[in-house]
């Protein structure tokens, strides 16, 4: 990990604002030993993951388990189960790149400096089975650069996004040959909201293109060979890249853009959707802890 030459020595008494957090003795125990971060949008999700790792690892029965956020904020949470934190990052790049300044400073003062960042998360599918699961190589932005443009002091920079591509591999051998969805490697392209930003046409404002402009450019998106859409690959992918830390995407396909706009699939459907996503991450942590507790 690379961290902020500027803060190395700040006391531990730094307040994060975004978290509400004040970085004492205390907090700091609290976040030490922290390995794999599993980040998700929603914090109902992040709850029900870590009950689901607390039942896996700790074998504690999730009747008697109710996971406590690390924070103190209501925007995000943290819940810890052993060296994992699933944590919620809100919707869009400035929320996780907000998120991501914040975690890291505390995971680093906290001694945490192995450490890997895992976003498990939902995605609309270019001519890809809904409920397939996709590893993310690089992450595009929406004019189909590979990258992140960033506007620092009135200069645009574009940062590179490629994920770490050991660590896909790494997830993908920890999967069962068995599984009944499909794990595809490939690009993602991060929009910058959910509706025009993804070529929709049932948002509130008009778009100005048709159908055959669209159809282009889901062409030029499959030459690339990105695989869906979602909006927050970009952020992750171009902080761990700067911050030099191991991260990918893990995101199950809801829809098949190709097809539809709207997402209208029944709830238990969508749900069991969902869970292909967290199924590949636990597999990942569960040949983590199997290799663990053979060396
Ligand atoms: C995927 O799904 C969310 C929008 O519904 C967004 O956070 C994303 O990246
Ligand atoms: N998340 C997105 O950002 N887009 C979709 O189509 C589905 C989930």
């Amino acid at each position: 990990m690379k961290f902020n030459d500027l803060i190395k020595t700040t006391p531990n008494s730094a307040y994060l604002y975004n978290l509400d957090l004040t970085l004492n003795e205390q907090t700091l125990k609290k976040f030490h030993g922290i390995k794999y971060i599993i980040m998700q949008g929603s914090s109902v999700r992040s709850f029900v993951l870590a009950q689901k790792l607390a039942q896996l690892f700790l074998n504690i029965n999730t009747n008697f388990f109710t996971p406590t956020t690390l924070f103190k904020t209501q925007t995000f949470v943290a819940y810890r189960v052993d060296d994992i934190l699933c944590v919620s990052h809100g919707m869009g790049n400035t929320s996780i790149t907000t998120l991501l300044h914040n975690l890291t400073k505390v995971l680093y003062f906290s001694g945490n400096t192995s450490i890997e960042y895992i976003r498990v998360g939902t995605s609309g599918g270019i001519d890809i089975e809904p409920g397939s699961v996709v590893l993310t190589q690089t992450a595009y932005m929406p004019n189909l650069v590979a990258g992140y443009k960033v506007s620092v002091i009135g200069k645009d920079i574009i940062y590179p996004t490629h994920m770490s591509q050991e660590l896909n591999q790494k997830i993908l051998e920890s999967q069962p040959h068995n599984l009944d969805f499909k794990i595809l490697l490939g690009n993602t392209i991060t929009a910058d909201d959910f509706y025009l930003g993804q070529a929709r046409f049932d948002g509130a404002i008009k778009p100005k293109y048709d159908i055959n402009l669209r159809n282009s450019y889901f062409s030029k998106v499959k030459e690339l060979g990105i695989l869906n859409f979602e909006m927050e690959a970009t952020g992750l992918a171009s902080f761990c890249n700067r911050a030099e830390i191991p991260a990918t995407m893990i995101a199950v396909v809801l829809i098949n853009r190709m097809l539809h706009d709207q997402i209208t699939i029944p709830t238990d459907t969508l749900a069991q959707y969902s869970e292909n996503a967290s199924f590949v991450v636990t597999n990942y942590l569960t040949a983590i802890k199997n290799a663990n507790r053979h060396s």
